[in-house]
């Protein structure tokens, strides 16, 4: 049984007809895939779709043809609506300097941080933005042709590892079954997604586990990607969104952050907490004005990473007894 969606914002869907659909900055597979099939899912319905979204996006996810569409601005001045997809914040918003009011702002998003920024909004604790997305499309009676598919297919399985994280539920998977009716690739999709790496970005994760030091106990799992690294071998754009699911890996850590030095100075920090520790790592993002989930959550930093550093321990030392207790 399919869920529905937020009334409010079903009804924009239907009664409008030219929409801009924007996600967070530096998009993951979420962020494209959630856009790209709302997008596509709405030219099917005939509505006019124009998209506003970073286009550095990681290799692996860059095989859309859909992206070649994204920033043509050829409904400027007439949209209807503005659509926010898995972007828990509207500063975090990747979006057009000015953007005029009048449109009305629709916000589909699964950050529980996400305060509802929208005019509607339906803000839920799935495994992805596109268990949202799949459920509006049905209710607006998209039929789910193949690149819809993989586009759901892409946003839910980058979201969730590979289907492997706690927030996968019964629904996930009911999404997934009416997915695989369709002819699909989702084979060689899961290989280009999760494993295939070129050889630099395999070199860049071989320093980031260089890099890696364990704090607090060994409870903390550190991992710094310094500029001159990542600019040595291919730049960002090498850097997948599972580097930072290395440090998780370690044995005995209970919260991994990963560093990245954008521009000198300025650093995007990822962080995730493993199971079964009751420890929620979107408090850490929240103080730092960004967002995320209990498991996975992210934002920009520009100061000094020893002060982080002990910020995390001492995160870490405050909840001691709870973690302690789980092993
Ligand atoms: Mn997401």
């Amino acid at each position: 049984m399919i869920k529905p969606i937020n009334e409010d914002v079903e009804k924009i869907f239907k009664e409008k007809n030219t929409f801009l659909i924007m996600a967070h900055q530096k998009p993951d597979g979420d962020a494209v895939g959630s856009a790209i099939a709302l997008g596509l899912g709405l030219k099917q319905l005939g509505k006019n779709v124009d998209y506003y979204m970073d286009t550095n996006i990681e290799k692996r996810l860059s095989f859309f043809p859909e992206i070649k569409s994204f920033n043509q601005d050829r409904f400027a001045g007439q949209y209807d609506a503005y659509v926010f997809v898995d972007c828990s914040s509207y500063d975090y918003a990747r979006k057009p300097e000015l953007l005029p009011d009048g449109p009305v702002k629709v916000v589909i998003d699964h950050h529980l941080t996400n305060v509802g920024y929208g005019d509607a909004n339906h803000v839920e604790n799935t495994s992805a933005c596109a268990e949202l997305i799949y459920r509006l499309l049905v209710r607006l009676g998209v039929a789910h042709d193949d690149q819809i598919a993989e586009a759901l297919y892409t946003a839910i399985s980058t979201d969730t590892g590979g289907f492997q994280y706690s927030s996968v539920t019964a629904d996930t998977f009911d999404i997934l079954k009416a997915l695989y009716e369709h002819p699909n690739r989702f084979a060689l999709l899961a290989d280009r997604l999760h494993r295939t790496k070129g050889y630099d970005e395999l070199k860049l994760y071989g320093k980031a586990i260089d890099s890696l030091t364990r704090h607090a106990d060994d409870r903390l799992a550190w991992i710094v990607m310094d500029e001159a690294t990542i600019q040595s071998y291919g730049g960002m754009v090498n850097v997948g969104d599972d580097v930072a699911n290395i440090g998780i890996q370690l044995e005995g850590t209970v919260v991994a952050a990963t560093v990245k030095e954008n521009n000198p100075g300025e650093y995007k920090i990822s962080l995730r907490s493993a199971e079964p520790y009751p420890v929620d790592v979107s408090l850490i993002a929240d103080r730092h004005g960004g967002g995320g989930h209990m498991r996975a959550a992210g934002f920009n930093y520009a100061g000094d990473l020893a002060d982080l550093k002990q910020e995390l321990v001492a995160f870490l030392f405050e909840r001691k007894a709870e973690i302690d207790a789980c092993d």
